[in-house]
């Protein structure tokens, strides 16, 4: 282990990256090996690997009991997921999303045409501020996409009752937030539906995989048909659809790491707290809090770095790279100011301040079962003396 005690010890300064290996976000959580191999094996002999195969019946099946929510429709990505509820809920013209997000839910919607006009947020809790999207409805307006950020919920309450004023549909993008719970209710029946993101970076991971989930019979059934080309028996097509099937491997994976589930929140849970006390006391930095009384997946240790802080936040994240830490600035810049939404809207910055305030101020630190245990302390000696060097 390096020791970063004094500034000649930094990366940045000429000395040796405290990592031989990079530290990435996002590196994934993985199950008993064992139990995904004889699943896979038995995979095989079945000779059914994907189509709505009995691993995949498995998975939706658990996925619904644990959030209490009647469907599960599981898919080969969030980003197809988002999509297909997108149509399944009748979404055209305008719709209302935060830029402060990642670019899957401004895709999901461009990608079809849907023109997504981005509502600013609060500035402490990162979501849809209800005032800024009451801002931005148009006659043109069908719906309003909440996401709750780093698996803290929207405001959920407010956004329904714009939604019902104003006879907008209600969707949640919820690919941050599988396992979490908004005021004691888990995360997943809220809105018309909800939509899940299962990466190989996300907690819980089925290698690539999402899910739309929801209490709608109606709405479940039209994402099944659309998830596989709209077919009902041989021959017969009764739905517009594409291809947004979940191969039984994904499943494999996805089962497997569902017996992990509460073994890896309890390890991004202890690896936050170990953040929040090695950090609490220098000067301008501060770990966004969860809710102790709702359930969180811990899978985001995101860092603010605010105004009181000596050194500026990309040059933090130049120090850390240094010395292989790859701590990522998302959602930076925001998606108003990404291709294509940068042309389509050249001045919406002019009505995002918190987020581009906010977008200036985050770094997601490295977490979950692949952080080697020292990891914690030496980001924290390197942010230690990046600020008392600067101050
Ligand atoms: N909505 C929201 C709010 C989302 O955040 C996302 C996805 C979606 C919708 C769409 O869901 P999906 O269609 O992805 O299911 C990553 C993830 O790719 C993306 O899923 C996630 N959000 C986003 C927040 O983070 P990138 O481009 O920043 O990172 P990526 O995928 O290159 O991975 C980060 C690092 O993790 C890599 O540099 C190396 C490491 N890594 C990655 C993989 C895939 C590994 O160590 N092993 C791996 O297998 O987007």
């Amino acid at each position: 282990m390096k020791f970063i005690k004094q500034p000649s010890d930094l990366a940045i300064n000429g000395a040796k990256p405290a990592f031989s290996e990079p530290l990435h976000v996002g590196r994934p959580n993985i199950g008993d090996r064992t139990a995904f191999t004889q699943r896979v094996n038995d995979m095989l002999d079945r000779r059914w690997l994907t189509n709505n195969g009995p691993l995949l019946q498995e998975l939706e099946r658990k996925i619904a009991k644990y959030l209490g929510v009647k469907h599960c429709v599981a898919m080969c990505n969030g980003s197809i997921a988002l999509e297909i509820a997108i149509r399944a809920l009748g979404l055209q013209g305008e719709v209302i999303v935060p830029s402060y997000t990642f670019i899957a839910t401004a895709h999901a919607l461009f990608w079809q045409g849907i023109t997504p006009v981005f509502a600013d947020i609060d500035p402490i809790t990162h979501n849809l501020d209800p005032a800024a999207v009451r801002r931005m409805i148009t006659p043109r307006t069908t719906g309003i996409i909440g996401v709750h950020l780093w698996g803290r919920a929207a405001p959920v309450d407010e956004l329904q009752s714009i939604a019902d004023e104003h006879n907008l549909k209600l969707l949640f993008d919820a690919a941050h937030a599988f396992g979490c719970s908004s005021k004691g209710r888990m995360i997943g029946s809220l809105g018309k539906a909800e939509v899940l993101s299962f990466h190989a970076t996300k907690f819980f991971n089925t290698l690539e995989g999402g899910a739309l989930v929801t209490n709608d019979d109606e709405l479940a059934n039209a994402a099944r048909l659309m998830r596989n080309f709209g077919f009902v028996d041989f021959d017969k097509v009764i739905h517009p659809g594409t291809n947004g099937k979940m191969t039984e491997v994904c499943a494999a994976m996805g089962l497997t790491n569902f017996d992990n589930l509460e073994p890896v929140v309890a390890v991004n849970r202890r690896n936050y707290y170990a953040y929040q006390d090695a950090l609490s006391t220098l000067p301008g930095l501060d770990i966004l809090e969860f809710d102790k009384a709702e359930q969180n997946n811990y899978q985001y240790v995101v860092l603010l770095v605010n105004v009181d802080c000596p050194v500026r936040r990309d040059a933090i994240v130049t120090a850390l790279h240094a010395e292989n830490i790859l701590a990522r600035k998302y959602f930076w810049p925001g998606c108003h100011q990404m291709k294509p939404y940068k042309e389509l809207f050249p001045h919406a910055g002019l009505v995002l301040p918190n987020t581009i305030d906010v977008a200036e101020q985050v770094i997601v630190l490295p977490t979950g079962t692949a952080l080697p245990s020292h990891a914690v302390d030496v980001i924290a000696d390197t942010l230690r003396v990046l600020t008392r060097t600067a101050a």
